[in-house]
This record gives C-alpha cells, sequence and structure tokens, in this order.
C-alpha cells in the first residue's frame, strides 16, 4: 500500500473549491496547443481520455488475454459468453473535474473500503466515476503506445496533450535503446517536449518581469534597530464597509 500513496495524493485536487473546474495533468505529460475550451464541457461529467489496453502492463486484465481493445472495439469484438464488454476506462493522467468537498469525503470513503489494485488511484477514479465518464478524443492525452497499436487512428500534427508514458519515453532520461523507442515518430515527441522545456518565453514569470523595481529591493535594517515609520507612512487598512 505504500508505494500508492503519492498515487492517491491525487485525490486531494478535489478540495481545491476555489476552482469550479480543472484540467488535472500528470508530471510527464505535455501541452501542446490550447485546451482551455475544455473548461466550456458541461458540468458534472468528468472528461478523460480512453486507456489502450494493448500494452503488457494490462497483462493480468481479461481485455488483454483475448487482445480486446476500447479503442478499436471492432477488431476484436468482446465475446457474448463473457456478458457484456467491461465499462469504458479511462488513463487518469489528464483529466477534467470539478472540486468538490462532498465528492472528496466521498473517494475518501471509497478508497477506505476499497481492497487496492495493480493500477491504484486510476482504478479507483474509473469505478467512482463510471456513471459521469465522458470519453474525449485521444489528442487530449495521447499515450505512446497508440503510435505502434492504433497507427490508423494517430495524426501526429493534431496532437494537443502529450503522455510520455510508454517505458522509455521520458524525454528527460531518453536514450532510445528501450522496445520501440527508436521510432521516428517518438524522436520527434521527443524533441518537441525539449523544445517546449527550453523555450524561455514559456517560463512562468508570476506577477511581473524580473528586476521591474529594483528600487523596492534593499537590505532591511536588523529589526531591533529599524526605525519605526512614521504615522503618516503606515498603509491605513481598507475600511470593510
Ligand atoms: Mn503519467
Ligand atoms: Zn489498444
Amino acid at each position: 500500500m505504500a508505494y500508492y500513496v503519492i498515487n492517491y495524493s491525487k485525490l486531494r485536487i478535489w478540495e481545491f473549491v476555489e476552482y469550479d473546474k480543472m484540467i488535472y495533468l500528470d508530471g510527464d505529460i505535455q501541452v501542446f496547443d490550447n485546451i482551455d475550451h475544455l473548461f466550456d464541457s458541461p458540468n458534472g461529467y468528468l472528461y478523460a481520455v480512453m486507456d489502450c489496453f494493448c500494452e503488457k502492463t494490462w497483462s493480468q486484465s481479461p481485455q488483454y488475454k483475448i487482445g480486446y481493445c476500447q479503442q478499436c472495439p471492432e477488431k476484436v469484438r468482446w465475446p457474448a459468453e463473457m456478458g457484456s464488454p467491461p465499462a469504458l476506462y479511462f488513463n487518469a493522467g489528464m483529466f477534467v473535474f470539478e472540486p468538490d468537498l462532498f465528492t472528496y469525503h466521498d473517494l475518501l470513503e471509497t478508497l477506505k473500503i476499497t481492497p487496492p489494485t495493480s493500477f491504484a488511484e486510476q482504478d479507483l477514479l474509473n469505478s467512482f466515476f463510471r456513471h459521469v465518464y465522458k470519453p474525449i478524443p485521444c489528442v487530449y492525452n495521447f499515450v505512446m503506445a497508440m503510435l505502434w497499436r492504433h497507427p490508423e487512428a494517430v495524426d501526429l500534427d493534431k496532437i494537443k496533450v502529450a503522455h510520455y508514458c510508454a517505458a522509455g519515453s521520458k524525454p528527460w532520461r531518453y536514450t532510445g535503446e528501450e522496445e520501440n523507442m527508436q521510432r521516428e515518430d517518438i524522436k520527434i515527441l521527443v524533441k518537441r517536449w525539449w523544445e517546449i522545456y527550453e523555450d524561455e518565453s514559456l517560463d512562468y514569470k508570476n506577477c511581473c518581469r524580473p528586476h521591474q523595481y529594483p528600487h523596492l529591493i534593499s537590505p532591511l535594517p536588523a529589526p531591533a534597530l529599524a526605525p519605526a515609520p512614521a504615522q503618516q507612512d503606515r498603509v491605513k487598512a481598507p475600511s470593510a464597509a
């Protein structure tokens, strides 16, 4: 369980109730294009991209065992003798959600009575939100395996959000040695990550340019020696009226 503690800390984002709607993004995600329009999606749903079940990480799932993937359910159909197909399952590296303390409370209470499974918080979120989950196109959370598992669904130039989740694909420790990592499309996406990472014009600069007010920055006097400001210099608290 301890291994998963960091994963489950993700649930705390439901506490950010000063925001009506947010987009969660994993740390191994890069945004290529503006996705603000996702905030205009109707309330009351959780929006995310369907996962791909074709990689070995899914080998324990019935989907993987029969070669079924929700990305192309017509390729290998879900056999009737296995009952109805499983509910749609999203990748929890990116999702649009609405912070809410009641939801947060219910998530924690559900977690307490739910035995941990291999995909930790991703499994929990999928079960919890299964009735309000709405799939969005894979360009909003493009998982690398799509390149070799579902090439017919891929257009590199249309990717808005890339998720460097395949083994070996993390751009900051890319060696090109792992399986699939010598592909041209992977190299293009890794290069794109670095271009954004190194683009200083995208750095967050908070509220003002650095050194915009150099005259305000001077060494402070030791507190015991600092003269009290003159009465008229004191800032008046704004009236509450
Ligand atoms: Mn990730
Ligand atoms: Zn797949």
